[in-house]
């Protein structure tokens, strides 16, 4: 097990994020305190996509006959799926696949549903566990057999142009929500041989873990045509045809939480951008045997206080063990701010803050009407700093090469990723794969001009990432 993969596995366990010994390979246990960490990010996305999406709920069970209608869709998912086989002792004379993603569960229903043309763009998402029997290695919120937290939105329109819009838009969308998480990303249009089964193409989202590899957060694809065709969408134009409807659909998975854990983590363990943290502050009583109960009048009413004015999540954490036991949990945590209250503090009218992305420590005033302003700036500056700071350790894992031997070299040494300029052909680009044995994440959106490919010397148009992949 590499260094990461081990510490990402005891900060799992002592975070009380998920439990892995469920005895069902690639299945987990969401705990407590997981769960809330889970919940806070959904609202985020949630408030992102109720804008101009609505929320549906569609059944887990796709039937046989359904799935295997797109035929390059079944193809690509044949050795994932789960099935149903019997009710009871009774052979279903269906079977009925555990969806793996939910196009083919949705589709038949859109074609009930698009009639007219005012019926479009029509925008819709879920947030549901998907099943897909991954054969590759599997790793708690990696690359997991049920996902849990599978968010797939499926958007309908009347025109090819309006579906490269919302592609451009489900990408302003993801951006948002993972600046919001401070995860820097890369985002690239994946090879042809490298798409979503059934889409014409794919754009990710990369971010790069502590070890070098890159981990794939989040996907937009522009289906085109293809499942209007197998399913009948079509809607009747404005002059009485009847067109097929154009799709797009993009998906996120329990990985945004394994994204936040690799890449704010540190040797102390976790460490959680407030916006997503159980709890944003805690309170640490310091109590002797003189005045205890005064300090412990005081931390409960700026509980109190920072959560009525400031609106923060905050626990006071009155537990009778060692404060020094309780920094070390709320640290391995990743709580962002600890505010430590002893008798002394209160007679000079100061209190202690650590903030944990930092690990620093400063002694603040104390002023009633100012407090809540004061902690809530803390927090944002929390958030723009892990931002900026895990932004800036993207960015340092990012080189750009002349050369296939710079390629090699590079990735043996660092990891991360490499640019260069590619010429976009599949065999050359397997051929760039097999050379420097990493894959190709994918090319660039915005173009380059006057630039040849490093392998072929065939003119190139875009810059092409490579990297080691989880
Ligand atoms: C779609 N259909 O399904 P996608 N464990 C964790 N995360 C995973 C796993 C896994 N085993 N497999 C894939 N992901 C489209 C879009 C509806 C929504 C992640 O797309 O197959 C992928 O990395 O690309 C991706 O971020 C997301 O699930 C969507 O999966």
């Amino acid at each position: 097990m590499s260094e990461f993969s081990e510490w990402f596995h005891n900060i799992l366990e002592e975070a009380e994020i998920i439990d892995t010994r469920y005895p069902v390979k690639g299945m987990h246990v969401w705990l407590p305190q997981g769960f809330k960490i889970r919940k806070h990010t959904l609202n985020i996305l949630k408030e992102i996509l109720d804008k101009d999406h609505e929320e549906v709920l569609f059944p887990l069970l796709i039937p046989e006959d359904e799935l295997a209608k797109e035929a390059i869709h079944v193809k690509g998912f044949e050795e994932e799926v789960y099935w149903v086989t019997h009710g009871g002792l009774t052979e279903l004379n269906k079977k009925l696949a555990l969806r793996p993603t939910s196009e083919t569960a949705m589709y038949p229903m859109f074609s009930l549903w698009v009639r007219n043309h005012s019926d479009l763009p029509m925008k819709y998402y879920q947030i549901v566990n998907t099943f897909r029997y991954e054969t590759k290695h599997t790793r708690p919120l990696i690359r997991v057999r049920e996902i849990t937290t599978f968010k797939e939105a499926h958007t309908v329109h009347a025109t090819a142009e309006e579906t490269e819009k919302q592609v451009q838009d489900a990408v302003k969308i993801y951006k948002q929500f993972f600046d919001k998480l401070g995860i820097p990303y890369t985002v690239s249009k994946r090879p042809e041989w490298d798409k979503f089964p059934g889409a014409e193409y794919t754009v990710a989202f990369d971010t790069i873990m502590p070890d070098g590899k890159t981990l794939q957060i989040g996907t937009v694809h522009n289906l085109g045509q293809t499942f209007a065709k197998t399913f009948d969408i079509t809607y009747e134009t404005a002059t009485g045809e009847h067109e097929y409807v154009y799709q797009t659909c993009y998906g996120l998975s329990d990985r945004i939480i394994a994204s936040v854990i690799g890449v704010h983590g540190d040797k102390a363990g976790l460490s959680l951008p407030p916006d997503i943290a159980p709890y944003q502050v805690v309170i640490v009583p310091i109590i002797f045997k003189k005045g205890g109960e005064e300090v412990i009048e005081f931390c409960k009413n700026l509980e109190e206080k920072l959560k009525l004015e400031a609106n923060l999540r905050v626990y006071f954490d009155d537990r009778d063990i060692r404060a020094g036991k309780k920094y070390y949990e709320w640290e391995m945590r990743g709580i962002p701010l600890r505010i430590e209250v002893g008798p002394r503090d209160l007679q000079n009218k100061k209190v202690v803050t650590f903030r944990r992305d930092t690990q620093e420590k400063e002694i603040i005033d104390f002023d009633p009407s100012k407090i809540s302003e004061t902690i809530t700036e803390i927090m944002d500056d929390v958030s723009l700093k892990m931002k900026d700071n895990a932004g800036e350790k993207l960015e340092n894992n990012i080189r750009s090469v002349d050369s296939i031997e710079e390629a090699e070299d590079i990735m043996s040494q660092y990891g991360g990723i490499v640019t260069f300029d590619w010429c976009g052909d599949r065999e050359c680009g397997k051929d760039i794969e097999e050379k420097v044995k990493v894959d190709i994440l994918g090319v660039q959106l915005s173009e380059k001009e006057n630039s040849t490919c490093i392998n072929c010397d065939k003119p190139s148009k875009h810059i092409t990432l490579l990297a080691k992949t989880y």
